[in-house]
């Protein structure tokens, strides 16, 4: 059996932040499906491994099958784990920490809920998608200007903090964003493809049920 088991689907960039993790640190492990479409999130079966019905949930099979939900909390467990791209100190681990609750909130948080709007209800040209997509691109601008002067986002190095805010950002296209206005993120991208062993969500999300 693999050490873990991760809860996703290929639309999931939240999903794709402990797989790129999983992937990158070498760690033994196994993608599971989930039908979010279909609402198997919020199937008694699956509130019981994630009372928040969201996806993804990480499984880890070395610790009594302890399921774990929310993929920051999930970097850090596999960063603590394995000793790569964590923090290696109480203040790298405030700034670390600085950056994934600031990608959930305000860049993963608008950047996928504009997404949902765009590529999946197509009400990309509505007034919330509007609003919402005005917060999008302010968080952008942030972070692209902090990366004209940082090659990573935390340290000089790439950390767990790197990881979850790439979580959406190999797809531009699904938010309806040319990165020519923001030039400094892909350049980082490219830093984050560089990693040995880099995957694209494609290549580590299933898009369908698999054999075991
Ligand atoms: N902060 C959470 C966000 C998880 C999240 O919103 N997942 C989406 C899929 S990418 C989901 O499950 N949406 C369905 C729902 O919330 O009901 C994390 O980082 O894990």
């Amino acid at each position: 059996m693999a050490d873990f088991t991760l809860y996703s689907l290929i639309e999931s960039g939240n999903a794709y932040k402990p797989a790129l993790l999983l992937q990158l640190s070498g760690c033994d492990w196994k993608a599971r499906w989930v039908d979010l479409f279909n609402g198997e999130n919020k199937t008694p079966e699956y509130l019981a491994i994630n009372e928040m019905g969201e996806v993804p949930v990480l499984i880890d099979h070395t610790e009594d099958d302890l399921a774990i939900s929310q993929s920051g909390v999930m970097l850090y467990h596999i960063a603590g784990k394995t000793g790569k791209f964590g923090p290696k100190t109480p203040a790298e681990e405030r700034e670390i920490l600085r950056w994934i609750l600031w990608d959930n909130h305000k860049l993963t948080g608008y950047i996928s809920a504009f997404r949902v709007l765009n590529k999946f209800m197509n009400k990309g040209d509505s007034q919330e998608a509007e609003f919402i997509r005005g917060r999008m691109n302010a968080a952008l601008k942030i972070l692209n200007r902090h990366l004209e002067t940082n090659d990573w986002v935390a340290f000089d190095r790439p950390t767990i903090a790197d990881i979850s805010l790439c979580g959406y950002l190999f797809w531009p296209d699904h938010f309806r964003t040319d990165w020519a206005d923001y030039p400094a993120i892909p350049e980082w991208l490219d830093r984050i493809k560089s990693l040995d062993n880099w995957a694209a969500p494609e290549d580590l999300l299933p898009s369908g049920p698999q054999a075991d």
